[in-house]
């Protein structure tokens, strides 16, 4: 037996060299502190819990194998590399997770060399792990490349695209299927049924059989190994499995918390002779923290919480989210409606969609991580006449743009696109902010596109989309809560293309889409004090514009603004290409465009993110000075 030793173990691992040198009686005693750490950080600062939890033995097993950082580990998604950041020279920093300057949520390159790809969008793992295989056998490096990808993951093309491809790895490409039985929500679809099915009813191998089986393709004595535990003989089984189909060498099920059978079996298959090796590990999501075993999502995401109780902090309440508001408005559309139907790929809970599924059962589709699909999917609806509304967050439309060009916008059908987390969004930082939907939706034909100023707004959205049965049409909103109006009772349906003036002024007009209405509200009065009389519109449609409005406002305005929460590509460019279009700012017109910066934004509270991005009520102002070249005005005085 080894003696454990007074000192924590964990206190003497800083990085996987460290966790070397301990010898595998000890690894038992580490993963238990490793996952304490984790309790007890993400206690602190909230983040992604129950994915690392499910993860602790296998993060321990894969860094005591394999030599990382030169052996190549891609997390999929990344949202469970937390214990790997604790050991993996980051722990000082482990309580400083998804806070402004703190470390990222998710692995990124620039954050460690053990990081070597970065993540946030599933499934791209096995992709990723294959090019680094692939380079380095044509630089004939050493390096393995060892993928972990969920069961959730799992359920994306790409994953399949990339499998498909994987022999040209040889036998350096170690991908790690971790099968926890979860996606964000209950994992959907036949893939997981199959893989439920590998798991419970694969025939189970006698150990002589297993050993002479493996041992073709296998170096290490893996029956001595095996003698430790007969549930691991048990568990291994080979053979006619869909992996073993794409070209891989399937090992599997097993236990990934137990780690007499992960370290061997991974010794196994680091030492394989030939072609890419797929693991079928089982885990348990929020392994080994109660509060997260017992809850429905596994405490996939959660607020700061009291590590005791596991109780979490309770959001401060006040207006509603506008997802939120989204799903209740699209519930009352399908009470009179029966052809309204709602697709999610992955998100019931995210996009507020599992609320619309206990009260509509068959008209939601959960389609699983496959944002392309989900496209398609609803422009077959459509094209059979249903209503159906792909409600998708905005930076995971990104993956299905063809589908959105090619199958839905080129066809013209009638696809609701519901466009959740649209603008910043704070502690998930670059890749998830929601930055580029207006960018590349409001260059499509055909494509109707509007943004709502606030959650009374969204309620009409909800409706105009509904009744917009002569193409597609999709309407953006932002992570959290509205700003407090009353909803309305009766929606409205929108003029398309009409927007609407908030304020009436002279001298300046700003031209506003989506929620930095507020600010630009704000600015006016600001202005307004000042002595330069602001008109504010929410222009509420990007596409089609709203040309006579605008052309009004530049014809008696002096200083136009434009304000929005996309990038660079969106409101401003349309405006900027009808006035110059039309010859409008042939005539001396002052109009600036206020827009997200050009650059990926790190990670941050979303008011610091628009404070970085100078979009808030002093820069508006500053920027009308500036045009006016009232120079001696700045942010800092705009804010006194
Ligand atoms: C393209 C894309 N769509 C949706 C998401 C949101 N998302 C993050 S994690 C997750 C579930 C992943 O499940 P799984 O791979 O089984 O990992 P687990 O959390 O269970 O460990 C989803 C849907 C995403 N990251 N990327």
């Amino acid at each position: 037996m080894t003696a454990i030793p007074a000192t924590p173990l964990l206190d003497t691992v800083d990085t996987p060299a460290d966790l070397r040198r301990l010898a595998p009686g000890q690894l038992r005693q580490l993963a238990d502190e490793l996952r304490a750490e984790m309790i007890s950080a993400v206690g602190q600062t909230g983040g992604h819990l129950g994915s690392g939890l499910g993860v602790v033995e296998l993060t321990t097993a894969i860094h005591y194998v394999f030599n990382t950082p030169e052996d190549r580990l891609v997390w999929d998604v990344g949202h469970q590399a937390y214990p790997h950041k604790i050991l993996t020279g980051r722990r000082s920093r482990i309580r400083t997770l998804r806070q402004g300057g703190g470390l990222s949520g998710f692995t990124k390159r620039s954050e460690s060399e053990y990081d070597p790809f970065g993540t946030a969008h599933s499934s791209t793992s096995i992709s990723a792990a294959l090019g680094f295989a692939v380079a380095n056998k044509l630089a004939g490096k050493p390096g393995k490349a060892i993928a972990v990808i969920g069961d959730g993951a799992m359920s994306a093309g790409m994953a399949y695209e990339a499998m498909n491809n994987a022999e040209a790895a040889g036998n350096r490409l170690i991908v790690i299927l971790n099968d926890n039985d979860m996606s964000i929500a209950p994992p959907v679809g036949g893939l997981s049924g199959y893989l439920a099915r590998l798991v419970s009813s694969r025939p189970f191998l006698e150990l002589r059989e297993l050993a002479k089986k493996l041992s073709r393709r296998l170096p290490r004595p893996l029956h001595q190994a095996a003698k430790k535990t007969d549930e691991f003989a048990r568990g291994m089984a080979m053979g006619g499995t869909l992996f073993e189909e794409l070209g891989f060498y399937y090992v599997g099920p097993i236990d990934g918390h137990n780690l007499d059978q992960l370290i061997p079996v991974l010794e196994n298959v680091r030492d394989a002779a030939e072609g890419p090796c797929l693991v079928h590990v089982v885990t348990q999501k929020g392994k080994g923290y109660a509060p997260a075993e017992a809850a429905a999502d596994k405490y996939h995401g959660v607020q700061k919480f009291d590590v005791i109780t596991g109780e979490q902090v309770k959001s401060a309440g006040g207006p509603p989210s506008y997802t939120n508001v989204f799903a209740q408005a699209l519930m009352a559309e399908a009470q009179t409606d029966p052809t309204v139907c709602a697709i999610t790929a992955a998100m019931p809970s995210g996009t507020g969609l599992d609320k619309f599924a206990k009260a509509f059962p068959d008209r939601l589709f959960d389609v699983g991580i496959a944002e392309q699909h989900a496209v398609t999917f609803a422009a077959g609806l459509a094209a059979q006449g249903m209503r159906p509304f792909c409600a998708i967050y905005s930076t995971f439309l990104q993956r299905a743009y063809d589908q959105v060009v090619h199958d839905v916008a080129i066809q013209n059908l009638p696809v609701r696109f519901a466009i959740d987390r649209a603008g910043l969004v704070g502690a998930d930082g670059a890749t998830h902010a929601g930055s580029f939907d207006v960018t590349y939706l409001a260059s499509l034909p055909n494509l109707v596109v509007m943004a709502a100023a606030d959650e009374a707004e969204l309620v009409h959205m909800v409706h105009t989309a509904a009744a917009h049965d002569s193409g597609p049409i999709a309407f953006r909103y932002p992570r959290g809560n509205g700003v407090g109006v009353a909803l309305p009772t009766v929606p409205e349906v929108l003029p398309i293309g009409k927007g609407r003036v908030v304020r009436e002024g002279s001298k300046v007009a700003i031209l506003s889409l989506g929620t930095r209405l507020a600010e630009a509200l704000k600015a006016a009065d600001q202005l307004d004090a000042r002595g330069l009389s602001t008109t504010v519109a929410d222009l509420r449609f990007v596409k089609p514009l709203d040309d006579d409005l605008i052309r009004r406002l530049i014809a008696t305005h002096e200083v136009v603004i434009t304000i929005e929460e996309g990038a660079i590509g969106g409101l401003g460019a349309h405006v900027l290409t009808m006035a110059s279009d039309e010859g409008l700012t042939d005539t001396g017109l002052k109009i600036r465009t206020m827009r997200l910066p050009d650059v990926f934004q790190d990670h941050d509270s979303p008011e610091k993110q628009y404070d970085q991005a100078g979009l808030n009520a002093p820069h508006i102002v500053d920027t009308v000075l500036k045009a006016l070249r009232h120079n001696s005005a700045g942010v800092q005085e705009a804010r006194a």
